[in-house]
């Protein structure tokens, strides 16, 4: 048994997360540290919501609201996505928690003290006409390495370089494009120059971490690290916890990182454990500190950090950290900020978590960027359904029609289950380095044998023609089902707890995989259908506009309509003639009235307010002259008037002699 602790990038709380987050640094850890699990090791999975920095000011600006207000917002949005996923988190935290915040500046003072954190006075950019100093991200520039003139004043988008304000050729303020001036300003400076020589010296001996990541750190340490101000003249984050430095905050980054502990410390506190409970994960060289990122946050985790905590001595160094390169969504890049992306919160309003899990495990970018399609999810999802689901599934249906729902006396045939236990060995190896895409590939692989293996034996023919071989089969084919609820729980973990349930199976361990789990006798719970195809077009359900950062809704003001205004609207009695469902629309009818001039289509969110019989015939009051607008595929012109409040919604309904094409006024 080893001792992990694994941790994933804390995400901004600055907009709801999409799948490109999804798939680079929380997925691939929850697979990890459910397979860890499962192998009986000590395993805690902390994170939390990276609360401070620039992103969030700027959000928080756009809504109208304060930080704190923004924070609070997405960090429930954040966290209860990642619940629904099923990201199984010990701990998942906040940084502006005021143990975060000591936690941090209790490390900026160590650090200070032993010489590593130096203050400096220095120049910074002021805008004189936004009144502020301006944040490296508010600066615009030409990049010095580059060229591209859109560079900002922390990195260049263009070539990847983490540029410096200063360094800019003809800077810009970001927010209203005058030439900032140069003020005087004091500011505290990490010497990453101390820990040049130490990381070299630590990064060569991690010869199995990926080479991606290892391309990364070397390209940095060639370049030779240099001092970087970890302080920032700003309202919104740690404040520096010097009496000398009123109005400043620490860097996010330096504070952000240390967010991994002080989420440890969190869980074990609201655990009510030893207050030094957390160090057996965080200083103790024998625990396995394991870092899932995106590669964007490489330099941070792999330099930054390990120099930290090198620094302060005595600390947990990370033992890998296998970062992820971009999912990008039909060829183009996910991004909060620019409103583009599949919103998790969206996915999950219309489809379960487990056959995104899925097809992002096969799809993930692991060694190079990949791309997400609704084609590929289709057909993923449509694998698990045909490969995974109908073993299981007939396996579980045949058992219930011909041996009463429970294991039959049978020998078992052991070369099948043997295979299972090899293929659990197999996955293991890979599991434990990193490399879930061939290993789940490895998984489904397992599946497509069971159907080879129930085809060849044709249960159907020889229950039959020899009931004894039949009863091999069936008990054989059952304990693969339980070797494939061990082997895909990490992966899909909802599905196989269903599955453990139809199995009547406790919890399992990744060595119960080959072994027989199901004893003759053993009585089945009921069978469902795990997964559920889905056909051509599915996906119309989600193409209402992406998620965008909208503006939180102001009060509403009473907004005086002129008479003129308000005759342009043509409302006219109707008379419904028939209702459809619309495929995947779960509130939506699709129905067709009768306004006296015309048959017109109108699509109605009426599905969970009236049945399709209580609508037909009815009169409605209904606003023609609406712009056509398309729902989930249909064009709708027109809505019926309904009142909507505490009490229900309700149709509003002319005068039973009124005559479809009347006027309403
Ligand atoms: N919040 C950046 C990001 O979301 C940052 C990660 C912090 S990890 C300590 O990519
Ligand atoms: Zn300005």
């Amino acid at each position: 048994m080893s001792r992990y602790m694994v941790t994933s990038a804390l995400p901004y709380a600055n907009g709801p997360l999409h799948l490109g987050h999804l798939a680079g640094a929380y997925l691939p850890a929850d697979i990890y540290v459910r397979y860890m699990r499962m192998c009986g090791n000590d395993v805690l999975f902390c994170s939390g919501t990276d609360e401070h920095g620039v992103p969030i000011t700027i959000t928080a600006e756009k809504l109208g609201i304060t930080p704190m207000q923004a924070v609070d917002k997405f960090h429930t949005i954040i966290a209860g996505d990642f619940e629904k996923f099923g990201i199984s988190f010990d701990n998942f935290s906040r940084t502006t928690r005021p143990e975060h915040i000591e936690f941090a500046q209790s490390v900026f003072l160590d650090l200070l003290g032993k010489g590593h954190i130096v203050p400096k006075d220095m120049k910074q950019l002021y805008c004189p006409d936004c009144k502020r100093y301006l944040p490296d991200r508010y600066i615009s520039g030409t990049c010095p390495k580059c060229g591209s003139e859109d560079a900002r004043g922390d990195q260049c988008e263009s070539c990847g370089t983490w540029t410096e304000p200063f360094e800019l050729i003809k800077p810009r303020c970001g927010i209203c494009g005058a030439t900032p001036e140069t003020r005087d300003t004091r500011h505290w400076f990490l010497l990453l120059d101390h820990f040049q020589q130490w990381l070299e010296g630590w990064l060569g001996g991690q010869s199995d971490w990926k080479t991606n990541v290892l391309k990364y750190c070397y390209s940095w340490l060639d370049d030779g690290l240099r001092e970087r101000a970890i302080t920032r003249d700003l309202a919104w984050g740690v404040p520096v916890p010097l009496e000398e430095a009123k109005g400043k905050v620490l860097y996010v980054w330096f504070e952000a990182v240390l967010g991994y502990i002080s989420s440890t410390r969190e869980y074990f506190a609201k655990a009510g454990k030893g207050p030094d409970e957390w160090k057996k994960y965080w200083q103790n060289p024998d625990t396995r500190l394991v870092q899932f990122i995106g590669k964007d946050n490489i330099v941070f985790h792999c330099i930054i950090e390990p120099a930290l905590l090198h620094g302060l001595s005595n600390y947990t160094l990370p033992w890998n950290v296998p970062a992820n390169e971009f999912l990008n969504i039909s060829g183009q890049k996910f991004s909060t900020s620019k409103g583009t992306g599949i919103g998790l919160g969206d996915y999950l309003e219309h489809f379960a978590p487990d056959p995104m899990r899925y097809a992002l495990a096969v799809n993930a970018p692991e060694s190079r960027d990949s791309d997400f399609t609704w084609l590929e999810y289709q057909s993923r999802n449509n694998e698990l359904a045909d490969v995974l689901g109908n073993f299981i599934n007939r396996t579980l249906k045949f058992t219930a029609s011909k041996f009463s729902n429970s294991v039959p006396v049978a020998d078992l045939d052991m070369t099948l289950l043997n295979k299972a236990g090899k293929a659990a060995e197999e996955i293991a190896v890979l599991m434990e380095s990193f490399k879930f895409k061939k290993a789940i590939v490895a998984a489904m692989e397992l599946a497509r044998e069971g159907n080879r293996y129930f085809d060849a034996a044709k249960p159907w023919k020889s229950l039959k023609t020899d009931p004894e071989q039949c009863a091999v089969t069936v008990a054989t084919c059952l304990n693969l089902c339980a070797s494939l609820a061990v082997i895909f729980e990490p992966f899909i973990p909802f599905s196989m707890e269903k599955t453990r349930r139809m199995l009547r199976l406790e919890k399992l361990q990744w060595s119960d995989a080959g072994s027989a789990l199901l004893k003759p006798g053993h009585g089945l719970g009921e069978a469902e259908i795990l997964f559920q195809k889905l056909e051509d077009g599915f996906e119309t359900v989600m193409n209402k506009p992406e998620t965008s950062i909208k503006a939180e809704e102001k009060e509403p003001e009473t907004l005086e309509v002129d008479f003129e205004d308000f005759m342009k609207i043509e409302f006219k009695v109707g008379r419904i003639l028939t209702v459809e469902d619309i495929k995947k629309a779960k509130k939506l009818y699709k129905i067709e009235v009768d306004t006296g001039d015309k048959v017109r289509t109108v699509v109605a969110g009426m599905k969970k307010h009236y049945t399709k019989e209580e609508l037909q015939g009815r009169l409605v009051a209904v606003v023609c002259n609406l712009k056509p607008a398309k729902l989930c595929g249909v064009v709708s012109h027109g809505m019926l008037m309904a009142s909507d409040g505490g009490s229900g919604v309700f149709l509003i309904e002319p005068g039973a002699d009124a005559k479809p094409g009347d006027t309403i006024r």
